[in-house]
């Protein structure tokens, strides 16, 4: 028994990826559906407009939730929901805020703590064509933080929030590679607009001025009332030197995460960008004035940390092209001595890597210092579960035996590393719809069966969290115990002295 007796753990979605009814009860457009909309965007064509149909089944997937064991689920709100046009002058959506507010009512009266997510991608859209979106500083910033004070107001029971889910990929899918929402990209076959050396760094930038206003205004006018915390989530991989015994390669392991991770959690627990990236992006990088420092410097309650899988990082040569967003290195699933990762998954990106998971734990929590960690997501595909009949896929234990090991990695970094992580949430708890993979690639737990109603089956690894974290979250009574219990070296000088 290793983790805490107040460890929460649960599973976590996003609003587009599952919610469905796009135009139901008032919502406005996000970039999502206006992308999703653009033919060859998506794998299969699809979007968000069934999706699991979850908007409408908010007390099924409760009482799955609460079938499972789940003591916490994490969720994200859809902006346009509660401000169909997203600004800050724009009209709000009373029938949006009673729908969130009903269901963490819900869920906290099933007895699941809510961890609300503001932002997961979906950026009313109206937003975008007024003033371009997450580009425009003053703007964006202005609006988030409008919206979010909004959101603090009108749900004052939940006491967990993360302002971003993952800003990496709103600035580099959306705005480098063009695979996502809103599809900007330097590739003019892909999108007629966009600047990839230059956008991704300006929308990141704003994305962290945005935390740092709305942590700012639940810091002071929410949680001193309401108790609660507040954090964002970052993604990152975990890395392996391609050549152990090359110290370019070692160096390239930690420059890969100072630019997936560093780029945003530096600024929050230091004050600035790592130096490796403003020496490889110079001037393209913003800079923080002191106004925004301050905002932007010690603005997590918590760390939320996205994490699936590992790289091989083999460092590069020479001059980066304009574009690069890696760090001027290769990822890859093979090192020098043609080790492998990990298995194949549906995902071209994600390779099982259990102990990468560790030690990512151990970097980020030497770097930043031990926070207190909320791992947001964690999980995986499995290759080609999409053509499997529903009762083979129920089967999954490729999925059971990610679980198994990841948590148990997470379990030891707690146990034998001092690492702070009290609450942990499974990616995901339904299949749902995987952005740009579309319907095809599942992460659920639990079965969707599109073709029939969205009727959802829980799989094996649905039905392996709890006795999975029964095994490892130490009982209150004994905790306490031992808590009581005097050091062994004192315990042993009372005996001498009561011997004397
Ligand atoms: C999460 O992102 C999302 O938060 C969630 O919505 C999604 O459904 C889930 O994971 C499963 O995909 O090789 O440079 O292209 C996943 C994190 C980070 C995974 C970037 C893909 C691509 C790295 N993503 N990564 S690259």
């Amino acid at each position: 028994m290793s983790l805490p007796s107040d460890f929460l753990w649960g599973f976590a979605t996003a609003a587009y990826q599952i919610e469905g009814s796009t135009d139901v009860d008032g919502r406005g457009p996000s970039i999502w559906d206006t992308f999703c909309a653009i033919p060859g965007k998506i794998a299969d064509g699809s979007s968000g407009v069934v999706a699991c149909d979850s908007y409408k089944r908010t007390k099924e997937d409760i009482a799955l939730l609460k079938e499972l064991g789940a003591k916490c689920y994490r969720f994200s709100i859809s902006w346009s929901r509660v401000i169909p046009l997203g600004g800050r002058n724009d009209p709000i959506n009373q029938a949006g805020i009673d729908h969130y507010r009903q269901f963490v009512d819900d869920l906290l009266e099933a007895g699941i703590t809510p961890f609300i997510t503001l932002f997961h991608w979906d950026l009313p859209d109206a937003l975008d064509k007024r003033y371009g979106g997450l580009l425009n500083k003053e703007e964006f910033t202005a609006d988030f933080e409008n919206y979010a004070r909004l959101m603090f107001k009108s749900i004052p029971k939940c006491k967990h929030w993360i302002t971003f889910n993952e800003p990496w990929c709103s600035a580099i899918n959306g705005y480098n590679l063009g695979i996502f929402a809103p599809g900007h990209t330097s590739d003019r076959n892909k999108s007629p607009v966009g600047d990839s050396a230059r956008e991704p760094w300006i929308v990141g930038h704003n994305i962290l001025i945005a935390h740092g206003k709305a942590v700012k205004v639940y810091r002071e006018e929410f949680k001193p009332t309401q108790g609660g915390e507040i954090g964002i989530t970052l993604n990152g991989d975990a890395t392996y030197p391609w050549d152990p015994e090359d110290p370019a390669d070692i160096e390239a392991c930690d420059r890969k995460i100072e630019f997936a991770i560093s780029w945003f959690a530096d600024p929050i627990y230091f004050g600035d960008y790592p130096a490796s990236m403003r020496k490889q992006l110079g001037e393209r990088l913003p800079t923080f004035t002191e106004e925004e420092v301050a905002l932007v410097k010690g603005s997590n309650d918590f760390y939320g940390m996205n994490h699936y899988t590992a790289n091989y990082i083999k460092h590069r040569k020479g001059t980066p092209p304009e574009d690069d967003f890696l760090g001027n290195l290769e990822t890859l699933f093979y090192d020098k001595n043609g080790n492998c990762i990990g298995p194949e998954t549906q995902s071209f990106w994600l390779r099982p890597n259990a102990q990468g998971f560790r030690n990512l734990l151990n970097w980020l929590s030497k770097r930043y210092n031990y926070p207190k960690i909320y791992v947001t997501e964690n999980g995986t595909s499995l290759k080609g579960e999409s053509d499997l009949p529903l009762e083979q896929a129920l089967e999954d234990d490729f999925r059971c035996k990610y679980f198994h090991d990841y948590v148990h990695a997470m379990a030891k970094a707690v146990e034998e590393d001092g690492v702070n992580v009290k609450g942990y949430m499974a990616w995901s708890l339904l299949d749902n719809f995987e952005w740009a993979d579309g319907y095809v690639t599942r992460f659920g737990v639990t079965y969707v069966d599109y073709k029939d109603n969205c009727k959802r089956y829980p799989k094996k690894s649905a039905r392996q969290m709890k006795p999975l974290f029964d095994s490892l979250i130490k009982k209150a009574e004994v905790e306490a115990a031992e808590a009581a219990k005097p050091a062994p070296a004192v315990a042993e000088e009372q005996a001498e002295e009561a011997d004397a």
